[in-house]
């Protein structure tokens, strides 16, 4: 099976989206996700002007030699722009695989391990009462896992509450919005905002927070110790999740379990934080860490350390990243649970897919390959448009993690 042409198609129904198409000569086609979200088209390009050429022509069922020749052949190394275009030649090499053997790619990868995959979802608003009414919407929708982010008293914006009921979208048309950010009032904010769900919601739906890599580790020990008693599911990126020895001095300070890794993009940045278990979830997505392939090795090393996957899943990742990501959760043994964040219609229009919500579940579905695909057509209605995600600033003017 020869590829005869690979297509990148760039579009954005409600948002960004870059998508490769891998076609062959048996009639085959497979698609990946490429989206880097608001550095989108530096994956483009990267897949169009150095990738594209050594696709035309390569045997489509040598997958791990396609990712080796990719990944060491750029000799450079991974990285953002370079592990997001190989895990788009990845996917859609995984998705050829499945298509041309008749199978769903968690056959090909062990068969499942679970029925059904657990998600979360994002409630939000303004306050903490706007908060936690969103959080009950969630539960009557039957979610069993609801992540909890609520507006700082004194900030004007803060990560996590968004535009719209049950759905979430950080990146803005136009040039970076400006958002402030004082850690004061958001560690005074937390803990309340815990108490009152559990209060109104009672103990049999588990919680997660996300502190988007701001804190110290000394805050974050805080933090995560006051949050104990609540029993979170996870404490998401408590701190910068690339200087890991930040993750010894925070376990010695907290029980919290803790979810680390949206932003990695190779193995490399994790081994030490499993191998010493100094985190309990790998956020670590197929589409960021370079596709199927790399996430399974990820995956195996991590289990006999009691390590689990939590993948990302923001609406910044489409449904193709979703329906492979679906397709890994199901078959490894160590997996926890899968972020949710619904997509806008439009989005799931230009994207068809198998993969359906039931019941606080994501059902992957059984067609061969990923169960994912793309209308090129409508695509093309859906032009480009230029958004970056926000950047912080402490009330005296100094740039922070957003
Ligand atoms: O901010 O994917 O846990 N989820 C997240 C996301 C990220 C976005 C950035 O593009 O942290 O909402
Ligand atoms: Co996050």
């Amino acid at each position: 099976m020869k590829i005869t042409d690979a297509r990148v198609i760039v579009c954005s129904p409600g948002r960004n989206f870059v998508t490769l198409k891998l076609e062959t000569d048996e009639g085959l086609h497979g698609v990946g996700d490429a989206t880097l979200n608001g550095r989108e088209l530096a994956v483009a390009a990267y897949l169009q002007e150095h990738v594209v050429p050594l696709l035309i022509g390569r045997d489509a069922r040598r997958i791990e030699d396609t990712w080796q020749y990719l990944l060491k052949g750029s000799y450079w190394g991974p990285g953002p722009v370079t592990t997001s275009a190989i895990a788009a030649v990845d996917m859609a090499l995984w998705d050829l695989k499945g298509k041309a053997l008749g199978a769903p790619v968690h056959e090909l990868l062990g068969g499942r391990s679970r029925d059904r995959v657990l998600v979360y979802g994002h409630a939000n608003g303004r306050d903490v009462a706007e908060t936690v009414a969103a959080a009950e919407r969630y539960r009557d929708l039957g979610y069993r896992a609801i992540r909890l982010q609520s507006g700082v008293p004194g900030l004007e914006q803060a990560y996590g509450v968004g535009r719209g009921e049950l759905y979430y979208e950080p990146a803005e048309p136009g040039l970076p919005p400006e958002h402030g950010w004082s850690t004061e009032a958001y560690l005074d904010l937390v803990p309340k905002l815990f108490n009152a769900a559990r209060n109104t919601l009672g103990w049999d739906v588990h919680l997660l927070h996300d502190a988007h890599h701001r804190l110290t580790p000394t805050e974050a020990g805080w933090l995560g110790h006051r949050l104990e008693d609540y029993r979170p599911f996870w404490l998401e990126d408590p701190i910068g999740d690339l200087l890991q020895d930040g993750f010894v001095h925070l376990r010695r300070q907290t029980r919290v379990p803790v979810a680390v890794g949206e932003i990695f993009n190779s193995v490399y940045q994790l081994h030490r934080l499993v191998t010493e278990q100094l985190v309990d979830y790998l956020r670590t997505t197929v589409l960021r860490t370079g596709g199927i392939t790399p996430l399974m090795k990820i995956a195996h090393l991590a289990d006999p350390y009691q390590v689990r996957l939590g993948s990302h899943g923001a609406t910044d990742l489409s449904p193709v990243t979703m329906a492979a990501a679906l397709q890994v959760d199901v078959a490894v043994h160590n997996f926890g649970i899968q972020e949710y964040m619904r997509h806008s219609d439009q989005t799931d229009e230009v994207f068809p897919h198998d993969y359906r919500f039931h019941g606080g579940y994501l059902h992957p579905g059984d067609s061969p390959g990923l169960g994912v695909d793309i209308d090129e057509d409508l695509a093309a209605k859906f032009p480009y448009e230029r958004a970056y995600l926000p950047v912080s600033r402490l009330a005296d003017g100094t740039v922070t993690w957003w």
